[in-house]
């Protein structure tokens, strides 16, 4: 099977979540980068310039023998089968994982539909309010739904929803979004610890060694 992985020159957690999978896997696949200027041109067009179908106009986007899968929770779902790291015989624990990505999806829509103004000051201002309201109320419903006793989310090892959130926290704590202080996990023990259990991580050391750039602030979490 030959697997392409479509996302742009940014280690966000909705495409890193499927790599991640299939590298602590061992499973092959190609890392194709597009540029800001293609991505702009399959937004309009739904089509990579060499003809590739991206089917929603959005990545990441995974080409599996050429035929294109989308969405970030089922292309992660699907990378999770292949590595071994998500459970294909117990619905239960899927579904247990799965809320997890979903719940990583509706702070992400969060965060990118607040501070959506062509003011910088106003733009601020607005993930600044977010920041206080909205998304700490997100963060202490997912704070409250973490096991206190373990650093994983859900089982005994590094599994899709600890990633999802390792790389979202990072994001959110990098100093890249606008009005979020880079301190905020401080206030957040639980999720706070997932991250680093899972930055300490043999396979994610090696991950971000191989393909992150040496500078790259992969979030605060402590
Ligand atoms: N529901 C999609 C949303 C993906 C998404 O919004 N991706 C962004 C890049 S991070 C994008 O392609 N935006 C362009 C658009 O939505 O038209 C998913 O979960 O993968």
């Amino acid at each position: 099977m030959k697997l392409s992985f479509i996302y742009l020159d940014f280690p966000f957690w909705r495409a890193e979540v499927g790599k991640i999978a299939l590298h602590i896997g061992g499973v092959e696949f190609e890392n194709k980068i597009i540029s800001r200027e293609e991505f702009q041109r399959v937004k309009a067009n739904g089509q990579l310039d060499d003809g590739t179908i991206i089917p929603f106009h959005q990545f990441p986007c995974l080409l599996v023998d050429e035929i294109p899968i989308a969405q970030t929770a089922g292309i992660a779902r699907f990378c999770g089968k292949l590595s071994g790291i998500y459970p294909e015989n117990d619905a239960l624990l899927a579904a247990r994982i799965d809320q997890f990505l979903d719940f990583a999806t509706d702070i992400t829509v969060l965060v990118f539909n607040s501070g959506v103004d062509d003011d910088e000051v106003i733009r601020r201002e607005k993930r600044e309010e977010l920041f206080r309201g909205e998304l700490a109320r997100k963060l202490q419903i997912l704070e409250k739904n973490i096991n206190d006793n373990s650093n994983w989310v859900i089982g005994s090892d590094l599994g899709l929803a600890d990633i999802a959130i390792w790389r979202l926290m990072g994001w959110l704590s990098s100093g890249m979004v606008d009005g979020i202080p880079t301190t905020f996990l401080k206030g957040y023990k639980r999720i706070a610890q997932v991250c680093s259990a899972v930055d300490a991580h043999p396979k994610i050391q090696e991950w971000v060694t191989q393909t992150y750039p040496i500078d790259y602030v992969r979030g605060n979490y402590h």
